[in-house]
Order: C-alpha cells, then structure tokens, then sequence
C-alpha cells in the first residue's frame, strides 16, 4: 500500500499522513521548495521521522514533475489536497489559484492518465462550490454557485475529475467537505484565528481580535475524522462523490462566543454591523471588534451539508461537538502560546 498526498504540510495532510502511517501505508507526502519550509504539523504529530514517510519536493502547476511523481513512487492511491487554499488570497491572486486549485489537479489527473490508469485519485472539493446556496442543507445533488475565484477553481477541477472517471475510467473520487478544523489549522482561518488570540488576550500577550463578517455560518468539524472520510472513499468499490459534513450550522459570532467561554470569559455585545463588539463581562474590556478590512469582495453566507449518503455508503459520520473542537483548539493555543510559541 503505497500512497502520495500532495500538500502534506497543511493540515489535512498532516493528518491523512499520520491516519495512513497507522494503517501500514508507505506515504510520499509532497512539500513545495520554498527558502524555509515548514514541518511543524508533522512534527507536532511526531511522524516526520517515521521510517514509512517519504517527504519528496514537487509542484503540483508542474505537468512533469506530476508524471515523475506517479512514475518513481508507484503509489496505487493518490490524494490531491495542495492547493491556494484560503478564499480571502484568491480575490487578490485569482490566477495563481486558477493555476494550483484548478489546473494543478489536471496536471495529476493528465500524469495519473499517462502513467497507470489503475490509481485511485481523491479530489478535495469544497462546500465553497456551492457558495450562494441554492436548496438548505446542501447535498451531493444541490446545483453550485461558487461566489470566489478558490470556489471557481475548485470547482473546474471538482468536474475535471468526474470527467476523467467519465472519459478514461479512473478511479476519480471528489470529496466535498465542509470546513473542517484543528489545533494544525492556519493561522489564516478564522476559527484559528479566534482561538489563537483568545489564547493570547487570556495570556495578557493581545488586547484586542480584530474579525470582518461574523455573519457568516459554516458547518465545522473536526479535520481529523474527515480525513478518515477520503481514505474510505478511496477504499470504495465505485468512484463517486461524497459530502462530509456535521448538518449544524453556526455564525463566526457564535464561535467566538464559544473560543472565550473556553477560557471562562462570558461576552457581552454591543454596537452592530461595523460597529460591532464583544466586551469581557468581568472587566469591561473592549475583547473583540470588527474591522471591514477583513471584509469579503463576495460572501458565502450560510453552509450547512447533510452527510447521509458518505454514512449509509462509507459508513462515516462526524463525532466532534463545536464545543469540544474549540476547547481543543483553544487549549493546544494556550499551551504554545505559554510556551512562547505558535505557528
Ligand atoms: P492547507 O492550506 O492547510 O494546505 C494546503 C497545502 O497545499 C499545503 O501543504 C501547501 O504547501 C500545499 N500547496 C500549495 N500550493 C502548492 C503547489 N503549487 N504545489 C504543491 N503544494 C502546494 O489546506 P487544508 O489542509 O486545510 O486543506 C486540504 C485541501 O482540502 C485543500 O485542497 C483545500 O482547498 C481543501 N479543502 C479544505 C477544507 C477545510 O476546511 N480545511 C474544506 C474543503 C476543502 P505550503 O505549506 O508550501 O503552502
Ligand atoms: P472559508 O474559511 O472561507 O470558509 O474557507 P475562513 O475560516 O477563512 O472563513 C470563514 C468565514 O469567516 C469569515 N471571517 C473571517 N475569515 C477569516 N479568514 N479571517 C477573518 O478575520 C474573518 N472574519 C470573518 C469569512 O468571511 C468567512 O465567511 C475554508 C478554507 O479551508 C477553504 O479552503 C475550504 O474549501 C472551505 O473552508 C470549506
């Protein structure tokens, strides 16, 4: 059992890197050539020197460091989860990310084509394609509306996909997963964001989370049991695609309602719109306010996903509360950020 996973210094490649390890897999996980590259997930899970994982330089926009990666490794499942992933990036860089989240996946599916047919290809797809939501919940059959170039992208390669299973028979299985998050999520991401700072103003280190729209409502769960989700796909008798998601739906609001709670700090709001405020009951301090420039050129208001097809198909559902995802998230920041650092 040999597999590749592109993109494994992010977090879900940290995690399916470390699910396939403990399944017997010999993994080659790809990093990008960058002047510092960044192994503190792995590290963080202890696998960067298990003897099974191999970490190979590769970019996925490079057709032919593609074909050399399936030729060297003659892995049998490929997973696909490098991308420009953070939406707010590709309103500035909608190229860049047309180039990665879209094209690179044809760039693997074209070396997957030449090389050995017989792979099995996992795409990551995104509830970001459904965008401006057209039927509540969203399943596999809702129509998509992407509402940014990442969701645009993301959704070419989601139909490349199903067009190579179509055209050359491959084994090319999307996953369309609703946000899901971890205490090796990005800084970029606003559930880290709000849990890494609220560590850090519990610990004296920040006055003040600054935050856009937190109107917004996203179904989170937690990354590592969807990353169980795309090895069962994988593991399936037909391709197909598949909604992973929790069916619970709650604003950014709500989070940081929770991410302080965490710390035993109850909120009081004030002021709406861009003048909207959360205020630390005990003290009166002014703990968290909104700031536009963190504002969306298009928004996706509301992502809720029903995953009843991947439980009755894959035998997979969701086991995390929000309440115990962000007390896990918050925990892990208030211990690095005690501990002087934090990534
Ligand atoms: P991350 O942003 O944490 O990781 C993305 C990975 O892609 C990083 O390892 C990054 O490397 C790598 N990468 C970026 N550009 C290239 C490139 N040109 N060539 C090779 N590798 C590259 O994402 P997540 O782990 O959160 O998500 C994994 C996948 O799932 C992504 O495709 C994402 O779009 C998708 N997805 C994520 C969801 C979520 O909620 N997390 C939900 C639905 C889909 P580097 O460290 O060098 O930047
Ligand atoms: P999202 O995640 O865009 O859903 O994409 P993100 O956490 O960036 O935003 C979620 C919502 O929060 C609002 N928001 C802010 N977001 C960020 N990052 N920073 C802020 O300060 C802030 N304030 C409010 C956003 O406007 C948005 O509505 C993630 C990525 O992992 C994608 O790769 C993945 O495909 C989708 O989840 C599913």
């Amino acid at each position: 059992m040999k597999a590749i996973i592109t993109g494994i210094t992010g977090q879900d490649g940290a995690y399916l890197a470390e699910l396939l390890l403990e399944k017997g897999y010999t993994v080659y996980g790809t990093f990008r050539r960058t002047s510092s590259v960044n192994f503190w997930r792995i590290e963080e899970l202890g696998i960067d020197k298990h003897p099974n994982l191999h970490l190979v330089e590769y970019d996925l926009t490079d057709l032919s460091s593609s074909i050399r990666l399936i030729e060297t490794t003659e892995a049998t499942e490929v997973y696909n989860l490098a991308a420009q992933s953070f939406v707010g990036v590709s309103f500035e860089q909608p190229l860049t990310t047309l180039d990665i989240t879209g094209a690179g996946a044809v760039n693997l599916l074209e070396a997957i084509r030449i090389v050995n047919p017989k792979i099995r290809y996992y795409q990551a797809s995104t509830s970001e394609m459904f965008g401006k939501v057209q039927a509540i919940p969203q399943i596999e059959t809702t129509p998509f509306y992407p509402r940014s170039p990442y969701g645009v992208a993301k959704l070419y390669a989601h139909w490349m996909t199903i067009n190579y299973r179509e055209s050359y028979d491959i084994f090319g299985s999307s996953g369309i997963l609703f946000n899901h998050e971890s205490p090796l999520r990005g800084r970029e991401f606003v559930t880290r964001k709000i849990t890494d700072s609220v560590a850090k103003i519990k610990l004296g280190q920040l006055d003040v989370l600054e935050l856009g729209n937190i109107d917004a409502k996203r179904d989170w769960g937690f990354a590592k049991e969807y990353v169980e989700g795309m090895w069962r796909m994988l593991q399936a008798d037909e391709p197909d695609v598949f909604v992973l998601a929790t069916n619970r739906t709650e604003t950014v609001r709500d989070f940081v309602t929770l991410a302080f709670r965490a710390v035993d700090v109850e909120l009081v709001w004030e002021g709406s719109g861009d003048r909207e405020m959360a205020i630390d009951s005990a003290t009166g301090k002014v703990v968290m306010r909104v700031n536009p420039k963190f504002y969306r050129p298009a928004e996706v208001d509301l992502l809720i996903g029903n995953p009843q097809k991947a439980k009755e198909k894959l035998g997979w559902e969701p086991k995390t509360s929000l309440e115990q995802l962000c007390r896990m998230m918050v925990d892990a920041d208030l211990r690095r950020n005690q501990q002087g650092f934090s990534f």
